[in-house]
């Protein structure tokens, strides 16, 4: 195919620094999409560019043209492309020790672990690499306190989750999935969930009894379209599983870390959760890296082969993900993220009512509903390529946006433009 030169930045060289190696393959990017076809499993469905490079906010593709990345790696790149910080982290710990298991120490978990409490407000971490597996880990891990502490009758936990979540792609983690797209022809599945209506509490507060072990959710539903609850309805879910005396699990894998203006999600309403699930952008883009974050009472019923993971807390993790935490403890991040959103809101509400029929928007990150008249949300994103921004749809005709918090507000200002010029094309 061809697509247009991309939206140039003037700031930029003509290649991102350290882009001067010989390029891996000389296909083109029709070639090497129709060179995916026959060998990869067609479990997605991308926008047809073919990345090569990237830096900051900008992505490169193999010929060349360059493009905002307004998804940032569903978040994972929450910091940009290759933060200088990071990749030097990532460096120096490649040249000392990557990876020892946990049938050892070694001398990059306990910084780690440290950093991360102290940011969070919690006490103890146990580190995994995806956000499922810290998802999964989080459910053994309050299937287990409910036995233990709580005192559950043996196999009957419970774990109430809400419509709408996403939490990965686990056999058990879609079992509770309410989207029949993920779900369907996949059981069977793991029994103990119970599903309510999110943002509501009376339908959560009947759902709760003596078996539950935990209410799991998002404290905002990202795949769902970027939905917001009420105000309260946090503060609520932590009332009424202290008062039920289950834990508070939030999912803040693709919430946390900076995106909404806060370091988590629950700040806006200044809760704590027993247990906290992170994962996305504690990798900095650079290595899988999640973890479940608890108070000492919680994660402390784990012991010794109870749980653990190959690769979980090694060395280049924990170096990458330390880095990443002391970017966040700085607080810039959080700051950028809460003044561009402010940024990211008053442009969608300008084009409220032209292409744009609804959205909702938190910090860097907006769920923005188009007019089904003007096209699909993939047909917007695939609009939106050829004006050299990357965004990804979700349900429907939503499309969301997610840029890295590194974006400047000129940046953000061309995106949003991109978008007004897209919209007003007719279909
Ligand atoms: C895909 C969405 C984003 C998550 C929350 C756990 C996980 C995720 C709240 C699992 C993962 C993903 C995975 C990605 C698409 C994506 C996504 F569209 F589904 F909603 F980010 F917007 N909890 N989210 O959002 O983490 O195991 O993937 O590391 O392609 O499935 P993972």
């Amino acid at each position: 195919m061809t697509t247009p030169a991309a939206v140039t930045d003037p700031a930029a060289e003509a290649t991102p620094a350290g882009a001067t190696d010989a390029a891996p393959a000389s296909r083109s990017s029709a070639e090497l999409i129709r060179a995916e076809e026959p060998v990869v499993a067609h479990n997605y469905h991308p926008l047809p560019v073919v990345l090569a490079r990237a830096e900051g906010v900008w992505v490169e593709d193999v010929e060349g043209r360059r493009y905002l990345d307004l998804l940032a790696g569903y978040s994972a790149l929450n910091f940009g492309h290759r933060h200088p910080a990071l990749v030097e982290a990532a460096h120096r710990q490649l040249d000392r020790l990557t990876l020892t298991s946990r049938a050892f120490h070694h001398d990059r978990l306990a910084g780690f672990a440290e950093g991360l409490a102290e940011l969070t407000g919690l006490d103890m971490v146990l580190p995994m690499n995806t956000g499922a597996e810290a998802v999964e880990s989080g459910i053994k891990l309050a299937r287990k306190w409910a036995y233990e502490v709580k005192g559950v009758a043996p196999d009957r936990a419970t774990i109430v989750v809400a419509a709408g979540n996403f939490h990965g792609r686990t056999t058990t983690i879609v079992g509770f999935s309410t989207d029949e797209t993920a779900r369907a022809g996949f059981g069977p599945f793991t029994p103990g969930f119970r599903v309510v209506p999110y943002n509501d509490l009376a339908a959560l507060e009947a759902a709760v009894d003596e078996t539950t072990a935990a209410v799991l959710i998002e404290p905002i539903q990202g795949e769902a379209g970027v939905l917001i609850p009420d105000d309260g309805y946090l503060t609520g879910v932590r009332e009424l599983t202290r008062r039920a005396g289950c834990l508070f699990i939030a999912d803040e894998i693709q919430s946390g870390l900076g995106r909404t203006g806060r370091t988590l999600a629950v700040d806006h309403e200044d809760v704590r959760p027993d247990v906290l699930l992170l994962g996305k952008a504690l990798g900095g883009g650079i290595v899988p890296v999640s973890a479940v974050v608890a108070r000492r009472e919680v994660l402390g019923v784990l012991r010794p082969g109870e749980h653990g993971s190959t690769f979980g807390g090694n060395p280049l993790a924990a170096a990458v993900g330390s880095a990443v935490v002391e970017l966040l403890a700085t607080g810039e991040y959080q700051r950028r993220a809460a003044d561009l959103g402010e940024v990211l809101s008053s442009g969608l509400a300008a084009l409220q009512g032209n292409g744009v029929t609804g959205f909702r928007a938190r910090g860097l990150w907006a769920g923005v509903d188009i007019d089904p008249a003007l096209g699909t949300g993939r047909e917007i994103s695939e609009r939106l390529v050829h004006e050299g921004v990357l965004v990804k749809d979700t349900h429907g005709a939503t499309i969301r946006i997610a840029p890295p918090l590194t974006i400047t507000r000129e940046e953000l200002e061309q995106a949003l433009a991109a978008l007004g010029t897209v919209l007003g094309q007719r279909a």
